[in-house]
């Protein structure tokens, strides 16, 4: 029977996997993987060796090449399969990375669902997690002010489970139907394909006013949320309400929230602008190199959680995607940790291809009338015959753990091959009856509903301000002139007055100070009286504050030492040894990319240091916190203005910048032009407010000392950040 076929396949599997110690994904994968340094020869797709992949066949002769030849298969094949590379790129979300990793169940919760990956504490459940942007193509810059998409697939023993969500807890729309305006809306627009990467143009702020329930979340977008300094410094949220169920029948709402362990960090809009341009694969080269140097970024899985029968006893509806569930009122439960560990070994079938749906539950999991989350159980399954076709499910990055049967057939690009002389059920051999409950078999939950048919909404859906005010209330003062400031960018790229002055009273029904300030900076008239009184409320969790880990940390942060001929190589390997401690990532970054030679040191006979770039092909904007030794490499690095500029850039991105005995000086003086200020000139000082730490006590043996007090002086302050 064909079953027996699945289960051999298994079989094998977990032959491979016990041998290779890998995990049960890994294991599958392996199977369909070849590796372009096995030293095989080059075939054709049909395994014949190739002589010739440079050489078109042609009727040559002894003065010309002559025309080339259509018989020639080999080049034929070459170019139709190069021609059919391109499938359509995902209609939203197409920017994206994504890397593997473990889930691992910390505290079992059977008393809300018999899921096995939320009940068994002893397994270790693979995953594959895709991280985006949302309105960009493939090739658009990382760093753009957008909404990045969180999506994560489980492996599960009983069948893939997708939280597909964003790093932003609620969403522009309410209702599914309305999802296409909403995206044509936020592309670039239909007569030019303008803008490309960003939300700063009419059609998204038109749609914006005449949609009131995307309020919320536009001040989130607005906010630095919208601007991570990292994938693995962002939160993930499921948005949408699903349900859990227990053995018992029982239901409760749920909400599914990701915290990551290095805290929530943003870029600030001026790095994220030139970043876009100085390196537009910023996020998918900082997820791989944390990867990469085993810094492996890690979140806590947690849970809000309503039961069924109080679900009408707030003063929003739980099942509204454009409201959060205050955590005072429904407490976050951290049930589970996610750790991504493994890069993907080739991006076009495993990120490119791999593919989400929300649709995708596991026993145990269940959704809910929450609209939103209603026409996405549609969408993505739909979306993915267009993209990928039908057999999409069977695509190695795709295709589940345990085994798969059914009578589901043929169908374009069809991989798996099922055994036997039947493909219905029941029929007359020994057809297996589907699974009961107590066997595995997904049960719906069985609601009870009654209504009557309408186009409607519930009417607590009807209220829009009272959330998108108390987000903005809730963040610290900073963090509110930055929200002013990316409102102002935005409408700044609009150009009908219309749309600018409307969305300036839309933000006074939010908060008049707020409002003011961007009529100022966008044209509009100034409002006086505010559209709305704020309340004045205000949550934990919303201020990316609220997230500051305890304990600061610098792991995997990317620190600048710049250096010259001439430069103290004891403050230098000082802080390079120091930064390493610290799982930081230390780059020296050189006046040019051929040895340099400390001070003392000759270069006819000594050791040089080799720096990985040279300050041309860097920028401040690359790094977290630069550090500059002193020696007599400062007399050159001062009259460099390119320097110079990398450190007031560092400053005005409130970097921590590091500098001991005569980069002191240049420090100071650089900052001095910039701001009059002036850094401790002495001694070890770190000026909190503005992160600059200088150690210019002795430099020989002690600033060893110095040099490492200052990385942790830089660690503390950089960790706040
Ligand atoms: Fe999506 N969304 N979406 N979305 N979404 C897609 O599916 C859709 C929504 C999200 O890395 C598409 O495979 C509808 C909310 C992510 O591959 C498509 C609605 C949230 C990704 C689609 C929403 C998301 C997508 C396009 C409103 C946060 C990328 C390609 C009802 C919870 C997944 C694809 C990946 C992708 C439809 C709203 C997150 C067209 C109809 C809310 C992270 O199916």
């Amino acid at each position: 029977m064909a079953s027996s076929v699945v289960g051999g396949i298994h079989k094998a599997q977990e032959v491979i996997r016990a041998a290779a110690g890998q995990d049960k994904k890994s294991a599958d994968l392996s199977q369909d993987t070849a590796d372009v340094n096995a030293k095989l020869k080059l075939t054709t797709d049909h395994g014949v060796k190739i002589s010739d992949t440079d050489h078109w066949l042609k009727l040559a002769n002894e003065k010309t090449s002559g025309p080339s030849l259509l018989e020639d298969q080999i080049a034929r094949e070459k170019v139709h399969r190069f021609d059919h590379e391109r499938i359509p790129e995902r209609v939203v979300h197409a920017r994206g990375t994504g890397a593997f990793g473990t889930f691992t169940l910390k505290e079992a919760i059977p008393e809300l669902t018999h899921a096995g990956v939320l009940t068994d504490t002893a397994r270790k459940t693979p995953v594959f997690v895709r991280f985006s942007t949302v309105q960009g193509s493939r090739g658009s810059a990382d760093t753009v002010r957008d909404v990045r998409g969180f999506a994560v697939k489980f492996y599960t023993d009983e069948g893939n489970w997708d939280i597909v969500g964003n790093n932003i807890p609620v969403f522009f729309i309410q209702d599914a139907i309305k999802f296409p305006d909403f995206v044509h809306a936020v592309k670039p627009e239909p007569h030019n394909e303008v803008p490309q990467g960003q939300t700063a143009h009419n059609n998204f702020w038109d749609f914006s006013f005449l949609h009131e329930e995307s309020t919320h979340m536009f001040m989130w977008a607005m906010s630095d949320r919208a601007i991570p300094r990292s994938f693995r410094m962002m939160q993930g949220f499921g948005v949408n309400t699903f349900s859990l169920v227990n053995k018992e029948g029982k239901r409760h709402l749920v909400k599914f929230h990701w915290i990551p362990h290095l805290g929530v960090h943003s870029l600030v809009w001026d790095e994220a602008l030139k970043i876009g341009g100085q390196d537009p694969d910023f996020h998918r080269k900082d997820l791989m190199e944390a990867i990469d140097n085993k810094a492996y970024p890690k979140w806590d899985f947690a849970i809000q959680v309503i039961p069924e029968e109080k679900q009408n006893d707030f003063e929003f509806d739980p099942l509204d995607a454009t409201k959060i569930w205050p955590e005072e009122l429904v407490p976050l439960r951290v049930i589970g940790e996610l750790e991504l560990n493994r890069n993907v070994d080739e991006f076009f079938p495993q990120t490119e291809q791999v593919a989400f749906c929300t649709s995708h539950i596991v026993p145990g999991v269940d959704f809910s009338n929450d609209p939103l989350l209603q026409g996405r159980n549609f969408s993505y399954f739909d979306t993915q015959i267009s993209r990928l076709g039908i057999n999409w499910e069977e695509l190695p990055i795709n295709r589940p753990v345990c085994p798969v049967m059914n009578h589901n057939r043929d169908g374009a690009m069809r991989h798996r091959i099922t055994k036997g002389t039947v493909n219905y059920w029941p029929n007359r051999f020994d057809s297996v009856p589907p699974a009961t409950v107590e066997e595995g078999g997904f049960k719906s939950y069985p609601e009870e509903v009654t209504g009557i048919k309408a186009r409607t909404q519930g009417p607590k859906f009807r209220e829009h301000h009272n959330q998108a005010q108390l987000f903005y209330n809730s963040l610290s003062d900073y963090e509110k002139q930055h929200v002013a400031k990316a409102f102002s960018f935005e409408l700044d790229h609009c150009d009908d007055p219309f749309v600018y002055q409307r969305m300036v009273l839309r933000i006074a029904e939010i908060d008049l100070t707020l409002a003011q300030k961007v009529s100022v900076s966008v044209g509009a008239p100034t409002p006086e009286k505010a559209g709305r009184q704020n309340h004045g409320k205000k949550a934990r969790g919303l201020s990316q504050l609220d997230f500051t880990p305890k304990k600061p940390t610098i792991e995997s942060r990317r620190i600048a030492i710049i250096i010259g001929d001439g430069f103290d190589p004891v403050a230098f390997n000082g802080v390079y040894a120091g930064v390493k401690a610290a799982g930081a990532l230390p780059f020296v970054i050189g006046t040019k990319r051929q040895p340099i030679f400390a001070d003392g040191v000759d270069p006819q006979t000594g050791k040089g240091v080799t720096p990985e770039h040279q300050y041309d092909g860097m920028r401040s904007t690359m790094f977290d916190a630069t550090f500059i030794p002193g020696g007599s490499h400062i007399k050159t690095l001062a009259k460099n203005g390119q320097i110079r500029h990398w450190i007031s850039e560092s400053f005005g991105h409130l970097k921590a910048i590091g500098a001991t005995g005569e980069a002191v000086e240049l420090v100071n003086r650089v900052l001095r032009d910039v701001d009059g200020l002036k850094f401790a000139a002495q001694g070890t000082g770190v000026v909190e407010s503005y992160g600059v730490v200088t150690a210019a006590g002795p430099q020989k043996p002690e600033s060893f000392k110095e040099g490492w007090k200052m990385v942790q002086n830089a660690t503390d302050f950089l960790g706040k950040f």
